[in-house]
């Protein structure tokens, strides 16, 4: 696999048809200083003063790493994240995604525009935010070769913008990009134990787009551009994304309304609890064509992974884990535990 830098689609930002037409053929953009430093600096200075708190920060004074740009990062406590009880953990992930400038950085006027030039029409900026705090214990687990549509639906024009809220280094690795891979549709995936997901994009990859990235920078690409996180052996990654679509066309409920709770108890941590805030429910007033998740690739897919364990295929046992968790069909899940149990 040939890794070679991104290309930087920077100076197209003044030119919205030779920036569509690059996103068009390239699958991705990267974009340098798209969102204002100050404001993601913010954000980076929320996430790790929830981190400090939790006890997984080393002290900045005796083990702060100076980045290239001269971002003071601390060192994450490796031990100290992994010691961490699951629902604290959980609870302290949920208090960084929470935080209300994480959302209004991913609404900054600057990416908008970005946005609304290359779909040509007013915006949806999706409410569910992603925010990733990567420990470099985790890089053996990786999100590996995926598309966003599968799992995103609704209109197959939505785009994504990842950005780093700390420097990207060749370390800590950062989303390595397929070029030119969104141009087939939604593409068949194969079991694949060291993903997040257990599966991942089944298409062979000759040529990778990486490479370093600063705060402010970002990267956009389509729904079915493959992508993946690159191993982390370094130190902290934090990084946000997001999806944007059409106003126009049909959005899922899963990437407006919460599975774990609701926005409200989101709300209730905004300063005045969010009161006549316009990042609050702002969705509500917009004309959506809200659509149901298609469960059925889901489906097909907790089949196939139990039909891989009944062979004792190893490469299917974080897909049966997955299926274990989460099936709807509490056979089907009893059955992926028992299979897992009998691969270990
Ligand atoms: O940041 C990562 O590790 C993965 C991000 C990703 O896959 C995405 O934004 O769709």
């Amino acid at each position: 696999m040939e890794q070679q830098p991104y290309t930087d689609s920077t100076e197209l930002l003044a030119d919205r048809a030779r920036l569509a037409g690059r996103l068009a053929d390239d699958g991705y953009l990267y974009l340098r200083d798209v969102l204002p430093e100050a404001e993601v600096a913010r954000v980076r200075h929320q996430v790790l003063a929830l981190a400090a708190e939790a006890g997984w920060l080393r002290e900045a004074t005796t083990t702060g790493t100076s980045q290239p740009t001269g971002v003071d990062l601390p060192a994450v406590d490796v031990e100290a994240v992994a010691r961490c009880p699951g629902p604290t953990r959980q609870a302290v992930q949920k208090a960084m995604w929470c935080l209300r400038d994480l959302h209004a950085l991913l609404h900054s006027t600057s990416l908008l525009t970005v946005l609304e030039a290359l779909l040509g029409e007013p915006v949806l900026v999706h409410p569910r935010k992603v925010l990733r705090f990567v420990a470099p214990e985790r890089s053996s687990v990786v999100s590996g070769w995926h598309q966003d549509y599968p799992g995103v639906q609704g209109s197959p024009r939505t785009l994504t913008a990842w950005t780093p809220l700390a420097p990207v280094t060749p370390d800590t690795g950062g989303l390595a990009i397929v070029p030119r891979s969104h141009r087939d549709g939604v593409l068949p995936l194969r079991l694949c134990a060291g993903t997040i997901v257990g599966w991942e994009t089944d298409v062979p990859v000759d040529v990778v787009h990486s490479g370093p990235m600063n705060p402010g920078d970002v990267l956009v690409f389509t729904a079915h551009t493959v992508h993946g996180g690159s191993p982390n052996t370094g130190g902290l990654r934090l990084s946000a994304d997001c999806r944007y679509q059409p106003l126009s066309e049909p959005v899922c409920r899963d990437c407006v309304e919460l599975d774990d709770g609701d926005w409200d108890d989101v709300y209730r941590t905004w300063p005045g609890q969010g009161r006549d805030d316009p990042l609050a429910h702002y969705w509500r007033e917009l004309p959506l064509d809200i659509v149901a998740y298609d469960p059925r690739a889901d489906v097909a897919r907790e089949r196939e992974a139990i039909a891989a364990g009944r062979r004792h295929d190893p490469a299917a046992a974080r897909a049966l884990q997955v299926t274990a968790e989460h099936s709807a069909d509490p056979a089907v899940a009893a059955e992926a535990a028992a299979l897992l149990r009998a691969l270990a």
